[in-house]
């Protein structure tokens, strides 16, 4: 199809790169791993380059459909949900794509598909139209030709103490399998100061708020807790604002179709990873409202909300 959107930025030679990459200032994760600050958030540094490339070389389609989240905030949901609402919904029956392959596998997260345990199936430069993708980048950093297209952008967004709870049992599973998790009072700390991957949380979730606040018709903001309560009228939103509304009880049959324990169970979620050293089966835990109170103090549920106030509440955003 014609490409009518805005050329991307120039690429950066790869001297330049490199030589502003070994500049960034540096953080220790949780005592596991080295992370770098760019562009004001945090990240894991074998991202940088690809999150540079994909921002001046990407070129968005009209027809383009971007997801994005931060982590641990309902992404592998979406990802499914979005999968079952643009496929070719009257051979779902015969063709149930979530049960070839994890979520991750059919829509790549773009800056990390340089961590694939196997070539995914679609290059995202060639890939035909429309193409499914999903980014953890802020918006500040996406393409420019991804703003200025029609190309859709979802986001989904989820209450920040789930989203620590979330993420804590998450890195504990990856980097300490064997051992006492890490203390969740630092792993608090380091999420209020924004010093984790993809971090600032709130400053993400901001970002993508004010935006889909302006520009209502680019952007679907989700909250993972509305999507629990209003399972089928938060999808059915999906779908209308993809430009794919359902028919008569295709709704029940994709909700059903991406639930947590239906997705859960089956084989290819259970075992390998489509990531290296990130298995299948820890994207799938127990997705509960409300799960961090079994976990958190008073003290730290207090740090959080405070931080909320002032980074999210402020701007009119509640999670
Ligand atoms: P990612 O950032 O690594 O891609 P992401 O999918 O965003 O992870 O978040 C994982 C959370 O979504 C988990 O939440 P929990 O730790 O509180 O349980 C996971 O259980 C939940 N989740 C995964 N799939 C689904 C689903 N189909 N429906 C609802 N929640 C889900």
């Amino acid at each position: 199809m014609p490409n009518t959107s805005p050329s991307p930025t120039p690429i950066p030679t790869p001297n330049n790169v490199e030589k502003s990459l070994n500049d960034l200032p540096r953080a220790r994760f949780w005592e596991a791993m080295d992370i770098c600050q760019w562009e004001g958030y945090w990240f894991e540094p074998g991202l940088v380059k690809p999150a540079i490339t994909f921002r001046s070389t990407f070129h968005a389609r009209n027809d383009d459909i971007l997801l994005a989240s931060t982590i641990k905030t309902g992404t592998t949901w979406l990802k499914s949900l979005s999968l079952c609402i643009t496929q070719n919904r009257q051979n779902h029956k015969h063709n149930d794509i979530l049960t070839t392959e994890n979520p991750h596998f059919h829509v790549p997260t773009i800056e990390s598909m340089i961590y694939s345990t196997k070539p995914t199936k679609i290059d995202i430069y060639d890939a035909s139209s429309p193409r499914l993708l999903h980014t953890h980048l802020p918006y500040s950093v996406l393409p420019v030709s991804v703003k200025e297209s029609q190309c859709k952008i979802v986001y989904i967004a989820r209450n920040p103490k789930d989203t620590i709870i979330s993420m804590w049992h998450f890195f504990n599973s990856i980097f300490r399998p064997n051992q006492d998790p890490f203390p969740l009072e630092k792993a608090v700390d380091c999420f209020c100061s924004g010093v984790h991957q993809y971090g600032s949380f709130f400053e993400h979730v901001v970002e993508y708020w004010l935006e889909s606040q302006k520009r209502p018709e680019k952007m679907l903001f989700l909250k993972y807790e509305e999507m629990k309560r209003d399972p089928k009228g938060e999808v059915s939103k999906i779908a209308e604002f993809l430009g794919r509304p359902f028919g008569d009880g295709e709704v029940d049959e994709i909700l059903w179709r991406c639930s947590l324990d239906r997705l859960k169970n089956l084989e290819v979620n259970k075992n390998g990873s489509i990531l290296y050293n990130v298995p299948n089966s820890s994207y799938f835990r127990k997705g509960e409202v409300g799960d961090w109170k079994k976990y958190l103090t008073p003290e730290m549920e207090e740090r959080i909300n405070q931080t909320s106030r002032s980074k999210l509440e402020a701007f009119g955003l509640f999670l």
